[in-house]
């Protein structure tokens, strides 16, 4: 299990300022306790009232949660509701129709604006447009776009009339793509004819014929195009359609089709660290619920918002908080087409003075690369920009390292705007594990405490509760409304998977190792079970090893993965990413000893990494998560066998197989 052999803790709390709490969902962790009690004491009738409050519901529910098929949790189940309805119509009854849903800035910076009463239409349009091709609720279909209005009105338009989606995030391959359409059964894609990310075009269309010509029975009957670039693509007459001549003769109004409570509102493929992508099925009723809560409570939303949340609709993040819960509660969100570093570092920066964004959402991947190119070049720093209009910032996606924490804080908060350091998974539909914006005292590095409503616990291997600073497995003891239903036609590995046995059975299992501190019980994730090392009978947490050398005045960036060694079993080798330029010869090894001897006192002489590689970058997926798996190939010297279809920049593996 992953110990915590550091010594250096972060003991100083950051405190929302009063003028925050006073006017946050939440102004004090009283209210906040008072919450974890209400549901402790009377957990059905807590998500009932919330569910009754926040909800519109056709036909209103009479039980709250089944429990009678465990892990199989129904929630709400007798209820009826149309999510889209939710989302959208419900803004144009409450004097929300003139307001700005979606503000959407391209890669070149042209900015366009829907109205709520615009993206109704849109959407009502999109729906018909489905329903003429004849796919009706219960179909699946395939969305492969990237990130645009376009994308969110496909899915909004498949809730409506109750066809479950599934987003395939626009950077993956055609055999990637293959899998997700044949594994949900899609009879439908929904694509354009490219994309444009930092100045260039990337096919997207072409991508699909390719991805249909793998599958031996192709359901796909229709691929619907969105005219992004207007770019010459392949068209298959019957089959292919473009959007706007689809859509342009349909009637703006389209009654929504009222499903279920449990009806499966989309399917999103996570990649599990073995086999086939798992199809994480999410429900309509419990989801929308958390999507709605989280975002008042975790996000403070209020009425003047401009809500930015940086992540592809590709990913949960992109779902729950780009493409459902700001709409679901009348927000505003700014949506990027292109990518941070274009057409230079400072994008992010300037968006959100021109935008005037109030809310902030990012991944800490994100955060380092751009404190890495604000030190190369000053040009880009967040100081020469007006961010004042800021009033929260958010990190997801992986654990901040405090040094990271403290930047964001300083240099984008400027000591004014809390962070909401937010973990949950795909699994878990919304934030699981989050501080309460005007309430929790923050610690850098710590994702705090659960929500209200959700019991968290660090358990051992066989399932029993650890005691506070003792590392152990992340586990979510009861059923929650935005819990994964089951993996899409798997229920088996839904049950094995994420219920295991060797936990009494009882128990969601993360997949994260954790420790809780001592004295305040706030979480701190250690990383992936998987990602835990051993080095002579000593568990190290990669995250605990990375944070230190990212802690390094020199370093921007570090990965850590194991290498099995005769002497102690497993190794360290740490890739590592400086803020300036790539170290070579003399120099590569100066730093190197440097950094061993960094992490020996910061940590302990164990944590001293064996080997240490210098790269000008790491390779990630595009959401943005280190591929570990990859580095620990490159790392043993052995041949990369792995879809790197997602990768940004391949070339970066060539620096990183070299050994100084
Ligand atoms: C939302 C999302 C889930 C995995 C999760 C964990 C890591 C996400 C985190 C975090 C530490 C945070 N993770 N947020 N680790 N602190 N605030 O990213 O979903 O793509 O399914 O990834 O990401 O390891 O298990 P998903």
């Amino acid at each position: 299990m992953a110990a915590n052999p550091s010594e250096k803790k972060e003991t100083r709390f950051y405190y929302p300022s009063e003028e925050f709490a006073q006017n946050a969902a939440i102004p004090s962790m009283d209210a906040y306790w008072a919450l974890c009690k209400e549901a402790e004491e009377d957990y059905e009738g807590f998500w009932g009232k919330l569910a009754r409050e926040n909800v519109l519901w056709h036909k209103p529910f009479t039980k709250v949660l089944d429990e009678t098929n465990p892990p199989f949790y129904k929630w709400f189940e007798d209820g009826k509701l149309n999510v889209s309805y939710n989302c959208l119509d419900k803004n144009l009854e409450n004097g929300n129709a003139e307001k700005d849903a979606i503000v959407f800035e391209a890669d070149d910076g042209t900015v366009t604006r829907l109205t709520y009463r615009e993206l109704h239409k849109r959407v009502c349009k999109m729906a018909n447009g489905l329903k003429s091709l004849g796919i009706k609720k219960g179909d699946r279909v395939v969305i492969y776009m990237a990130m645009s209005a376009e994308a969110i009105i496909a899915m909004q338009a498949c809730a409506r009339i109750g066809a479950t989606h599934s987003v395939v995030f626009g950077g993956f391959s055609a055999p990637s793509l293959a899998e997700r359409i044949e594994n949900a059964g899609a009879v439908a894609v929904i694509t354009a004819d490219e994309q444009v990310r930092g100045g260039r075009y990337l096919p997207l269309k072409a991508i699909v014929d390719d991805a249909l010509a793998m599958i031996d029975d192709n359901k796909v009957k229709n691929v619907i195009i969105y005219q992004r670039t207007g770019n010459e693509i392949n068209f298959v007459k019957g089959r292919d359609h473009w959007k706007h001549e689809l859509t342009d003769s349909q009637s703006d109004v389209c009654e929504p089709e009222w499903v279920d409570a449990e009806h499966p509102l989309f399917i999103l493929y996570t990649s599990g660290s073995t086999g086939n992508p798992k199809g994480a099925q999410h429900s309509s009723g419990g989801y929308l619920l958390w999507a709605i809560m989280t975002m008042r409570w975790t996000f403070d939303i209020k009425p003047d918002d401009i809500f930015w949340c940086t992540a592809d609709v590709g990913w949960i993040t992109g779902h729950t908080y780009n493409a459902y819960g700001p709409l679901a509660v009348g927000g505003t969100i700014v949506l990027f087409e292109g990518v941070p570093t274009f057409p230079h570092a400072g994008r992010f920066w300037e968006m959100i003075d021109k935008h005037k964004v109030t809310i902030f959402y990012t991944a800490p991947t994100a955060i380092r690369s751009l404190i890495k190119a604000s030190t190369e070049d000053t040009m880009v720093a967040p100081e020469n920009y007006d961010l004042s209009s800021l009033r929260l910032l958010g990190s997801v996606g992986e654990p901040i390292n405090p040094e990271a924490w403290l930047w964001f804080y300083k240099h984008i908060g400027k000591e004014r705007c809390p962070i909401v350091d937010t973990f949950w998974q795909t699994e878990t539909g919304g934030h699981v594990i989050a501080p309460m914006p005007g309430a929790t005292p923050l610690v850098p590095g710590s994702c705090t405490l659960p929500l209200p409503g959700l019991s968290i616990s660090v358990v051992d291997e066989t399932g029993q509760e650890l005691p506070n600073g003792q590392g152990g497995i992340l586990v979510i003891n009861r059923p929650w409304p935005s819990m994964i239903r089951t993996v899409w036609g798997n229920d088996e590995r839904y049950k094995t998977h994420y219920w295991p046995e060797e936990l009494g059975g009882r128990l969601y299992q993360a997949g994260d190792g954790a420790i809780r501190d001592p004295q305040t019980g706030y979480f701190t994730i250690t990383g992936r079970i998987d990602d835990v090392l051993n080095v002579s009978g000593h568990a190290l947490g990669t995250m605990e090893v990375e944070s230190v050398l990212s802690a390094h005045p020199m370093v921007a960036e570090a990965a850590v993965v194991g290498k099995p060694d005769d002497l102690t079993g497993e190794s360290i080798c740490a890739f590592v990413i400086l803020k300036k330029e790539l170290p070579e010869g003399e120099n590569a090894k100066d730093v190197a000893a440097d950094l061993r001897k960094w992490v020996s006192r910061e940590i302990s002489p164990i944590a001293r990494p064996k080997e240490i590689r210098f790269g000008a970058n790491l390779p990630k997926t595009r959401s943005g998560k280190i591929m570990r798996r990859l580095l620990r190939v490159i790392a043993r010297g052995e041949e990369i066998t792995q879809d790197i279809s997602t990768l940004e920049n391949p070339a970066i593996l060539d620096q990183l197989k070299k050994s100084l």
